[in-house]
């Protein structure tokens, strides 16, 4: 009688812990699409020739902020295929040679809103020690995982374009007049 009603209160307890719903079936939101607001930082010439991080995954509505540390670096959007080289004037982004600093980071920012889900290639066009093709100084926002089309690929293409060239026109983007914390703490400044 005793040892009956113990395993009729360990059934109940197990069923009630199996009919708790368990986290580890998958995600089960709904999917959506909203406005993050999130804003990611690179590090302008972090250890040299290099964006830090170079592959920045962003939601549309995202901010993507540039810092420049020491040297005279810029960027500008280019597409997969002609790494060191603008868009089509009049199109894509320049932040232009604005941010010149001696030490530490320049006290203003570049940043460009994320709009659509379309991988987003830049450079530096910094000419003087070619730096999209040596370091090479190039990111990409949203590479396509799934394609050849990876920043890796890009850097090889880089390698062989020459000089690069330094677009026309400072366009497209915005500079921010105030200078953010470190975004990095691992950069050194
Ligand atoms: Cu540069």
């Amino acid at each position: 009688m005793y040892a009956s009603s113990i395993f009729t209160i360990l059934a109940a307890a197990v069923a009630s812990v199996s009919a708790v719903p368990t986290p580890t079936e998958g995600n089960m939101l709904p999917s959506r699409t909203f406005l993050t607001g999130v804003t990611h930082s690179v590090v302008v010439g972090r250890g040299g020739l290099h964006f830090d991080p170079e592959n920045v995954v962003a939601q549309i509505g995202d901010t993507v902020e540039w810092h420049f540390t020491a040297a005279n670096h810029s960027l500008a959007q280019s597409d997969f295929a002609h790494p060191c080289k603008p868009l089509a004037d009049g199109t894509g982004f320049f932040a232009g040679f604005n941010f010149v600093t001696a030490e530490g980071q320049n006290p203003n920012v570049y940043q460009i809103t994320v709009v659509d889900n379309s991988p987003i290639w830049y450079y530096c066009p910094q000419t003087k020690g070619n730096h999209c093709q040596t370091g090479p100084m190039l990111g990409v926002i949203n590479q396509d995982f799934s394609s050849d089309k990876t920043l890796n690929n890009q850097k090889t293409i880089a390698a062989g374009t020459g000089v690069s060239i330094v677009p026309p026109t400072i366009q497209g983007g915005k500079v921010g007049g105030f200078q953010r914390a470190n975004p990095n703490p691992l950069s050194g400044f």
